[in-house]
């Protein structure tokens, strides 16, 4: 049972919420406002963006300022705000769809501009609003409505995704890791600079009934049996490393961040126009 401070957080007057019993996002919603109160945030100074997607009717469940816009594009109004207030805490929810395929392009060039925003992407390997697509991150030889023969594409690896285009806090957990979700996100939200934590989730209705996965238990089963810290795995060999999902946090470091940057050349621009 949530804590009378997180149902604080909450528009029950829109409940009941349209997830499928058991979806995997709820659990990342609570994660997500346990990790508010316990840094103290307040909900008018808390922005909660997303495109469009079962994952991206969360901000309309939280209540903070919201904004729930296009697929694909939430990075972009949440960059339109953060540089409008930089003293708001920014965070977009996003899912693997909105934010790897039709967004993907938002999503390199925010972690390459490290602006101030927590990015936190829910990774259900499929587009589960509109009927079980296959997504980037759907795993090779996967059954999807758009693959009823399997995957052939590679998927994305979000988080090296994130690392490469130069993300200064990265980091995944599983929907089976509750805690760690919580962590990873108060860690995020505590970086000055572009953050993500990938959480992999499940949509037992449009993934896990064609991949033998259909209850969400089954999804919670797997994720937990199947995750490998990632110092553990730096340990391991490749093929060991066949079909686990490494969690943990892989990249935490100090970069310019866009705003402060941004600021500087305004003075300096200023300075020299005089
Ligand atoms: C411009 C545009 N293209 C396509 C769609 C249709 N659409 C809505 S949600 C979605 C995919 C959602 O998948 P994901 O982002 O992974 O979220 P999930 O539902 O799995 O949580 C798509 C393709 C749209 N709303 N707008
Ligand atoms: S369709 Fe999938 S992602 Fe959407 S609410 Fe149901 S279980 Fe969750
Ligand atoms: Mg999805």
């Amino acid at each position: 049972m949530p804590s009378q401070e997180v149902l604080n957080w909450l528009r029950t007057r829109f409940f009941p919420h349209i997830w499928c019993p058991g979806c995997g996002h709820g659990i990342i919603m609570h994660a997500l406002l346990r990790a508010l109160v316990d840094l103290g945030k307040k909900k008018e100074e808390t922005v909660i963006a997303s495109g469009i997607g079962c994952s991206s009717r969360m901000p309309g469940y939280i209540d903070a300022c919201t904004l729930h816009t296009t697929h694909g594009r939430s990075l972009a109004f949440a960059t339109g705000v953060k540089l409008a207030n930089p003293e708001l805490t920014v965070i977009d929810v996003m899912g693997d769809g909105d934010c790897t395929a039709i967004g993907g392009n938002h999503f390199i060039h925010a972690c390459r501009r490290n602006i101030d925003i927590t990015a936190i992407v829910m990774n259900n390997n499929i587009y589960g609003m509109t009927g079980g697509q296959a997504s980037p991150t759907t795993p090779v030889g996967a059954y999807a409505t758009t693959a009823p023969y399997g995957v052939l594409d590679v998927p994305f690896d979000i988080c090296k995704l994130a690392a490469g285009a130069g993300a200064s806090y990265v980091a995944r957990a599983t929907v089976a890791h509750p805690l760690l979700i919580e962590k990873y996100v108060r860690n995020a939200v505590s970086k000055k600079g572009f953050a993500v934590v990938e959480v992999v989730t499940h949509c037992h209705t449009q993934f896990g009934r064609k991949n033998k996965r259909p209850r969400p238990i089954d999804n919670i089963n797997f994720f937990k049996d199947n995750s490998v810290m990632n110092n553990k795995a730096s340990n391991m060999t490749p093929e060991e490393l066949q079909g686990k999902i490494v969690i943990g946090e892989f990249v935490n470091i100090e970069l310019p961040e866009y705003i402060e940057q941004y600021k500087n050349l305004i003075e300096e621009v200023g300075g020299n126009r005089g």
